[in-house]
């Protein structure tokens, strides 16, 4: 069934605009916005808002309705679909089955500098209302932190028999998260230990289908949760025990 944007009424189509155009602030700003949207496709267009942010720079805040719908069924794609369990559960579930505590490392790695995100998948006080991995008393977790060389990742998660490894990759400009990620696989490949970790990757444009392309066994992207990643761990690496 195709549904469309919800603004006033149902299926009237309505779009909430911001954006910014490279060009002074000026008498006639509001309609150079407006045709923009038209040219889009939209109409009814109504600016709400308009005001330059710098001498060469305007901002707009905008309404428009577009005709287009979409059939949520029609999407396609290869989600991860995690169960999501709560800190008990998933603490139990390792005590239980796994008859050990899970280990997993984390890292920024190579010259990404950004450390909040996997902080808050890993630091103890947690992210979002959830406690991070740090937190589990079934869990041994290290977080490295950021500009983690690919060898010294790997090498830290051999001497401590990690069962997983998070990376964090938030900068992404020329593709160089890509040129990392390569990096560490074909590193483990080379090692002939790749399979034996689960390998999961993280950030602001990550997804689960890229981070499969590129040889890891999940990705996670913007707002993930401490839950969401320990209950992917728990499950997986209990997973591949019971088969080994
Ligand atoms: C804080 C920050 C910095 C700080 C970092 C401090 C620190 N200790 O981390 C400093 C000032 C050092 C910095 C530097 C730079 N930054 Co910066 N930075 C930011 C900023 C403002 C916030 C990032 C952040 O903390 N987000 C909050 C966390 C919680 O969100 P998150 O990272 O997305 O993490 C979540 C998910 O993605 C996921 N996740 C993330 N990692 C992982 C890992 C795993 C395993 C899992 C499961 C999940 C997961 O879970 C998290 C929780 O939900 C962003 C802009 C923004 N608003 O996002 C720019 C931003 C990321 N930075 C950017 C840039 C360009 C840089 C610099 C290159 C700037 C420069 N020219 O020097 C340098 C890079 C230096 C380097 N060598 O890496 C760009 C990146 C653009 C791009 N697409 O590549 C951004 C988007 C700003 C922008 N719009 O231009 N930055």
């Amino acid at each position: 069934m195709l549904i469309r944007p919800y603004g006033d009424t149902r299926d009237d189509g309505i779009i909430q605009f911001s954006f910014t155009l490279p060009m002074p602030y000026s008498i006639k700003a509001a309609d150079v916005g407006k045709q923009f949207l038209e040219k889009l496709g939209f109409h009814t267009v109504g600016i709400a808002e308009c005001k330059a942010i710098d001498p060469e720079y305007t901002l707009f805040v905008a309404y428009g309705r577009t005709d287009t719908g979409i059939d949520p069924d029609e999407v396609k794609g290869d989600y991860l679909e995690v169960e999501e369990m709560d800190y008990y559960a998933i603490n139990g579930l390792i005590k239980e089955k796994l008859g050990r505590k899970l280990s997993v490392v984390g890292a920024a790695i190579e010259s990404d500098a950004h450390t909040v995100g996997i902080d808050a998948i890993m630091n103890m006080k947690g992210f979002a209302g959830n406690y991070g991995l740090e937190r589990y008393p079934e869990m041994d977790a290290l977080n490295m932190g950021s500009q983690i060389p690919c060898a010294q990742l790997l090498r830290t998660a051999l001497e401590r028999e990690a069962d997983a490894i998070l990376v964090s990759q938030i900068v992404t400009q020329k593709n160089i998260h890509v040129q990392h990620l390569t990096q560490l696989i074909e590193l483990l490949e080379a090692e002939g230990v790749r399979e034996r970790f689960v390998l999961v990757v993280g950030g602001p444009r990550i997804n689960n289908a890229f981070a499969k392309e590129l040889g890891y066994d999940a990705g996670f992207g913007p707002r993930t949760t401490p839950l969401e990643v320990a209950s992917f761990l728990a499950q997986e690496v209990v997973r591949r025990h019971e088969q080994a």
